[in-house]
């Protein structure tokens, strides 16, 4: 068990018909494919998105991300590092935290409301260990079932300081697999408000928070 959350930097990129072949010629193995329903809860006012804090229930499971600074955001260029909290009474401390409420004594007790609600098909491939570092760097080709796709390089980490080596390694990586853009992608969550929730999507898109 975890003292400090794992720090999660991803990397979102457009998965062109080509990525699969690109990830089999650098040895990448499909480590299983799964399906699951992800609901975003919020306030009414998107107390946590403009926060830059994401809520969510992965079918039976809470999972929080969060910047690693207060005050701070997730994105830095086209890559992002967020905390993962997966524990109820962690969520419900950082959740009372931004919402400025008591602790309640579970996270429905918010009274939060569903911001989002998707199926994402995934494809998790696994890229093979490299001899000078032991972190293990999976990248996921997802499909969301209001018909949109995109794919990410993975890597937790430990530590603040391991952050600025890992966004490099991840955008070596999607140069090797013929998909590195510039500038960030958006990601499932992004584009279902864009497509269902366009008056959210803007207030987002205004806070720099998407
Ligand atoms: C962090 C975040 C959101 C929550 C969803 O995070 P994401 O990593 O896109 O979801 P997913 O399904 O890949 O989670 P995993 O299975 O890897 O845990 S929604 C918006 N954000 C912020 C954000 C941002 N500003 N820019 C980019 C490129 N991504 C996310």
């Amino acid at each position: 068990s975890h003292l400090s959350a794992p720090i999660e930097v991803e990397r979102k990129f457009i998965p062109g018909p080509e990525v699969e072949k690109s990830l089999n010629a650098i040895g990448a193995k499909l480590l299983k494919e799964i399906t699951f329903r992800d609901c975003y809860y919020d306030s009414p006012d998107l107390r946590l998105a403009l926060a830059d804090y994401w809520l969510r229930k992965r079918e039976d499971s809470w999972e929080l991300k969060y910047p690693p600074q207060i005050g701070a955001r997730g994105l830095t260029g086209a890559s992002t590092q967020y905390l993962e909290v997966t524990q109820e009474n962690q969520i419900i401390c950082k959740i009372s935290e931004v919402l400025g409420v008591p602790s309640p004594p579970n996270i429905e007790a918010f009274g939060l409301g569903e911001l989002a609600s998707f199926v994402t098909r995934r494809r998790r491939f696994q890229l093979p260990l490299e001899e000078s570092s032991k972190t293990k760097v999976v990248v996921d080709l997802d499909e969301a079932d209001f018909g949109f796709e995109v794919g990410e390089v993975e890597v937790i980490v430990e530590t603040q300081e391991e952050v600025q080596n890992a966004m490099q390694k991840l955008e070596d990586i999607c140069k090797k697999l013929g998909v590195f853009q510039e500038s960030a992608v958006q990601g499932k969550v992004s584009m279902f408000l864009k497509l269902n929730r366009a008056e959210h999507y803007k207030q987002l898109i205004e806070a720099h928070v998407i």
